[in-house]
């Protein structure tokens, strides 16, 4: 092919020496980015280096370039196949072909979705049973003084309950709270009637683990207090929880008992199953006249009632269980079961 001028050769041995550059760089590609950084430098619409050879083709004379065009198209297609096929090469390549060494027919491995405790859904559906019924939630602290778990509740200094070894006592004057009571007073300090809460949580005694006694467990405290609350309100109110919670057929019974704070007391049972065994669910009663005093209500004024339920025997005879140990094992078989 003949040139008329110098300059056109040498813009022509420039497309050469871009050409050569060109194949070069799109061979040495090893990743996407390479890839991409010698599309841009060669190929890049705005500053790429055949961009710039397109341009000096407006700088040659006439009668040249019609050559130098036939020679920028040969070397254009060539760098355009040439980043057409580094591409394809690596698409096809590493990551891929690792894949592939793997097995796709394995089935994925499975993710385990942790889910609440038993006793925490108990707990939950207790508080929106109770709800239903008009009650707040109310709290209370786990560690408590002795005022609070005893005097407040009529359990003067020399009442066998105070024993050092039926109480996890932490000093002298303060403990793992025994049972949930201890939120009646501090519910009753803070309000004034009407009031009507309910307060759940952890309670502590040395008892001896059975299949339906453990040394931590939880407890449910209701309290109603207001103008003419009486002991029909009382029973009426656990029957009706019993039936909602355990289900229409469930049988309760009441039995005189005594509490230091609750007077009258009873304690509540349900049937446990078919065989006609009876188990403790908790106790209640009317609030004792001396505990409204002792937190400034009138005793002629307003009358409460209160009761102290166990949680595990509720969540145990709802789900058919009959111990309450697994609850504090932590084995996944038992807890996926809910
Ligand atoms: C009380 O704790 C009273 N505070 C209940 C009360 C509240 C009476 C308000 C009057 C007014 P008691 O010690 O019986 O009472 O316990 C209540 C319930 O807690 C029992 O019926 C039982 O369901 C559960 N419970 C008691 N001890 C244990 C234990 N060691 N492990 C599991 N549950 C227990």
């Amino acid at each position: 092919m003949s040139v008329t001028s110098k300059e056109t050769l040498i813009a022509l041995v420039e497309l050469g020496g871009l050409e050569a550059d060109g194949l070069q760089a799109f061979e040495a590609v090893a990743s996407i980015g390479d890839w991409e950084v010698a599309r841009v430098a060669f190929l890049g619409l705005k500053q790429g280096r055949l961009k710039t050879a397109q341009e000096v083709l407006k700088t040659l004379p006439g009668p040249d370039r019609r050559a130098y065009g036939q020679r920028f198209n040969a070397v254009k297609t060539a760098l355009e196949a040439a980043c057409e096929r580094e591409r394809e090469r690596l698409d096809q390549s590493a990551p891929v072909i690792k894949m592939l060494g793997e097995d796709l027919s394995v089935p994925g491995a499975h993710l385990g979705f942790g889910r609440r405790h038993p006793l925490t859904q108990t707990s939950e559906e207790l508080i929106d049973i109770f709800g239903r019924m008009g009650f707040e939630l109310a709290r209370g602290p786990e560690i408590e003084d002795t005022f609070h778990n005893f005097e407040a509740l009529n359990i003067p200094g020399d009442h066998p309950a105070r024993e050092p070894l039926d109480n996890f006592y932490l000093s002298p004057k303060s403990l793992l709270r025994s049972q949930t009571s201890t939120v009646q007073i501090r519910v009753m300090e803070a309000t004034q009637p009407p009031i009507r809460v309910v307060a759940l949580g952890r309670v502590y005694r040395p008892d001896a683990v059975d299949a339906t006694h453990s040394f931590m467990f939880h407890q449910i405290e209701g309290l109603y207090v207001d103008r003419g609350v009486t002991m029909a309100n009382l029973k009426s109110t656990l029957r009706q929880f019993a039936k909602s919670y355990l289900g229409q057929d469930v049988t309760v019974r009441f039995r005189p008992s005594f509490f230091p704070f609750t007077e009258p007391s009873v304690e509540v049972d349900m049937m446990w199953d078919s065989s006609g065994r009876w188990v403790e669910m908790g106790g209640a009663g009317m609030v004792d006249p001396n505990v409204l005093r002792s937190v400034g209500y009138d005793p002629d004024e307003v009358s409460g009632f209160a009761f102290g339920l166990g949680i595990e025997r509720l969540c145990m005879r709802r789900h058919g269980i009959d111990d309450i140990r697994p609850f504090y094992q932590n084995d996944v078989r038992f807890l996926s079961q809910f």
